[in-house]
């Protein structure tokens, strides 16, 4: 029995002015796949309800976030040049890739800095797509380790950075720029929790590459940002830096004044953060009083060993909390899905979502704005009708 009515009937008016976004966590037989948030070049993220049906998101429910239109590849002339401070520059096709190297399959979330920042933008004006809290999937990503292709082509002394380029073109003030970003030697050569410390992806939940998500051939980079995970992938290239590419080196950086000197002196963002999301509830839904059953996601920083240790759900304003139930699936650099049946009285006008991970960390109550909207992760506070 659903103790909870099916679509929220508040008008979408008095939201707004509470800021938060129109209706959309609605189970609805006819609801489509993304919903877009803007569509040239396209930006669309799944329905949060059908989002936490499954541990492994299905590739036609995964976010899509491109800068430009979607490159139409032929995987057959396409080829990934490798160059810079290696022993051999050497070109591959997708094909070559897959029968050269050692193959992997390996569960990987991957999620945007700019997930949940419609929330930032109710403080101030941000930037970019107005994510709500879809941006983010689940996927068995096929393909073959940086680290084996590196090893393969030799290093030079010095070699510290690679860097990865995608072959769509980014109309960006008067100018048409390329998609990179880079990640350290280190970090390409790791190999924490079993997994790569990158993978150059060729196939997603068992079949090529979707054209949106990259085909024939991109980057996934556990643990870090979506940016860094560079799709229709035309060319890896070691250096003694980090990648000069403008998603590198300005766009994906905290900062709070648009200032060249304040985007020069921030870092990079690598890790995603800690964050938690019911998802089978609107905000503003019309919610009858009882027991009803709560369920979303919750992702640890992304590390390794990072793992998340509990979800809690409060109806009382954050003075009393219950643990929800995890997912018994439980993997290094992915989500975990978690439900609970909480006691909702009459006159609740607020849930109140947070995570804790294994190393004692815990969600912030608020974070602070930045210019981009990035890095959302303050509690969940969703705002519910009971009657
Ligand atoms: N070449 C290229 N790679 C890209 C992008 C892009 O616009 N062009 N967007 C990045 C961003 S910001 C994210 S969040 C992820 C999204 O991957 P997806 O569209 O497969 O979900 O791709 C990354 N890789
Ligand atoms: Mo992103």
């Amino acid at each position: 029995m659903p103790t909870f009515t099916r679509r929220s009937f508040l008008a979408a008016g008095s939201l707004a002015t509470l800021g938060w976004p129109s209706l959309t966590a609605s189970v609805q037989a006819d609801e489509p796949q993304l919903v877009v948030r803007q569509a040239d070049p396209l930006n669309s993220e799944p329905p949060l309800p059908a989002l936490v049906q499954q541990w492994i998101t299905p590739n036609e429910r995964f976010f899509i976030r491109s800068h430009a239109p979607t490159p139409k590849l032929d995987a057959k002339t396409h080829h990934v040049r490798v160059d810079g401070l290696v022993q051999r520059e050497l070109k591959f096709t997708a094909e070559q890739l897959r029968q050269q190297f050692p193959w992997v399959e390996k569960a990987v979330t991957v999620t945007c800095a700019g997930n949940r920042r419609y929330e930032h933008s109710r403080t101030k004006p941000v930037g970019g797509v107005p994510w709500q809290e879809g941006a983010i999937g689940t996927a068995v990503w096929g393909g073959i380790p940086l680290a084996a292709l590196l090893r393969h082509v030799g290093l030079q002394v010095g070699a510290k950075h690679v860097w990865f380029e995608g072959v769509d073109r980014i109309e960006h003030n008067a100018d048409v720029i390329g998609f990179g970003g880079s990640v350290s030697l280190e970090k390409a050569l790791s190999r924490d929790g079993g997994l790569p410390g990158a993978i150059v992806a060729l196939e997603m939940n068992g079949q090529p590459l979707p054209l949106d998500h990259g085909y024939p051939v991109r980057m996934v980079i556990p643990g870090y940002i979506g940016a860094r995970s560079v799709k229709w992938l035309g060319r890896i290239h070691v250096s003694d830096r980090p990648s000069p590419n403008h998603y590198m080196q300005t766009a994906y950086k905290v900062v709070t004044e648009d200032r060249p000197q304040a985007w020069a002196a921030a870092a990079p963002i690598e890790t995603w953060p800690l964050n938690s999301i019911l998802c089978n509830i609107a905000p503003g839904q019309k919610v009858r009083p009882g027991k009803v059953l709560l369920e979303g996601y919750a992702l640890a920083p992304g590390y390794a060993a990072r793992q998340i240790q509990a979800v809690e759900v409060s109806a009382d304003g954050g003075q009393s909390w219950t643990r929800a139930k995890l997912s018994q699936r439980m993997q290094p650099f992915c989500w975990r899905l978690w439900r609970v049946e909480l006691p909702i009285a009459a006159g609740t006008g607020e849930l109140i979502v947070r995570a804790r991970d294994n190393f004692g960390a815990v969600q912030p109550a608020s974070v602070p704005w930045n210019l981009k909207g990035y890095l959302y992760n303050a509690w969940q506070r969703l705002p519910i009708e009971t009657p």
